[in-house]
C-alpha cells in the first residue's frame, strides 16, 4: 500500500514507519509512506501556508493553493492520489469496518489540517471523503491520521502474526461486537490480587466460558450501545441472553 500524507509536519509520521508492528511492515515493504508539506509549495518569502477567514471570526485557516500544488505533486509522481481523505472534526467517525475498508486500497492519501480548518474550496473539489476520530478537539489531523493509519495498516495481508491473525479472525475480538475481557499474567498473586482461579484450571471450556461472560458484563456496564447492536446482529446465543438476564 502506498500511502501520502499531506501535512505541515511531516516528522510526525516518523513514529510509524520506525516503531512497532507499523514499523516491521514498513521495513518488509508491506506499505510505504510519501510526505508532502504544503509549506514547500509557497513561494512568498514567509512561505504562507494560512490566512485569516472572510466574514471574521478567530484564528486562521490554511490556504487551498499549496494543498492543490501539494496534491497535483503526488499526481506528478505517481500513478494517482488514490482517495483523498480529509481528517476533520466534522468527517464521519472512524470504525473498525472503515479500516477494513482502507486495508483494501493499493494506494491513498491523507489529508491534515491545521489552525481552526481549511478553505472550503479545497475540500469541495480535491477531498473524497472526511473521517473523524470522535467527538473532541485536536489540534490538528496528524494525530488522527497516525491512528486511522495505525488501525489500517496492522491489517494488511502478513502485517500481524499468525496468532494475533488467528484472534483477529475469531469470534473473539474486533469481530466479536463486544469489549474484550479483562487478561492476567504472572505472577499468580500480585499485591494480593489472585489470579482468577477458572484461569488456572486447566479446564478450557470453562475458562472460554467465564472470558464469554465477563465480555457480556463488562459490555453491559461500560457500552449499552455495543450490546444492543450485537444483539440486533445476531451476535448474542441463547445463553448469552440468559447470563445476561440473571446478571
Ligand atoms: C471552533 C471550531 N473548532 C471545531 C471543533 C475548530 C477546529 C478545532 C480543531 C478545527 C480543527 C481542529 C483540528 N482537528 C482536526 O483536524 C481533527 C479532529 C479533531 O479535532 N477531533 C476529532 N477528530 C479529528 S480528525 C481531524
Amino acid at each position: 500500500m502506498q500511502v501520502n500524507v499531506v501535512s505541515l509536519f511531516p516528522s510526525m509520521f516518523d513514529v510509524l514507519t520506525t516503531m512497532g508492528v507499523t514499523g516491521r511492515a514498513h521495513e518488509q515493504g508491506k506499505w510505504s509512506l510519501a510526505t508532502w508539506n504544503p509549506r514547500s509549495y509557497t513561494h512568498d518569502v514567509h512561505h504562507t501556508v494560512d490566512d485569516r477567514p472572510y466574514g471574521g471570526g478567530p484564528g486562521m485557516l490554511m490556504l487551498a493553493q499549496p494543498l492543490v500544488d501539494s496534491i497535483n505533486d503526488i499526481k506528478q509522481h505517481q500513478e494517482s492520489t488514490g482517495p483523498v481523505i480529509l481528517l476533520s472534526p466534522t468527517g464521519q467517525p472512524f470504525s473498525q469496518a472503515k479500516a477494513q475498508e482502507l486495508a483494501q486500497l493499493p494506494r491513498v492519501t491523507f489529508v491534515c489540517g491545521r489552525y481552526e480548518g481549511i478553505d472550503q474550496r479545497f475540500i469541495d473539489r480535491y477531498v473524497d471523503e472526511e473521517i473523524s476520530l470522535g467527538d473532541f478537539v485536536l489540534s490538528g489531523g496528524e494525530v488522527a491520521a497516525l491512528a486511522v493509519l495505525d488501525a489500517t495498516i496492522r491489517l494488511l495481508p502478513g502485517v500481524l502474526n499468525d496468532h494475533q491473525s488467528a484472534l483477529q479472525d475469531s469470534f473473539h475480538d474486533e469481530l466479536s461486537g463486544l469489549l474484550d475481557c479483562e487478561h492476567y499474567t504472572r505472577p499468580e498473586v500480585f499485591e494480593e490480587m489472585p489470579v482468577p482461579p477458572v484461569l488456572l484450571s486447566g479446564h478450557h471450556a470453562n475458562i472460554a466460558q467465564w472470558r464469554r461472560e465477563r465480555s457480556l458484563a463488562l459490555t453491559a456496564a461500560r457500552r449499552p450501545d455495543l450490546l444492543e447492536k450485537a444483539k440486533e446482529k445476531g451476535l448474542l446465543s441463547k445463553k448469552d441472553l440468559l447470563f445476561l438476564k440473571q446478571l
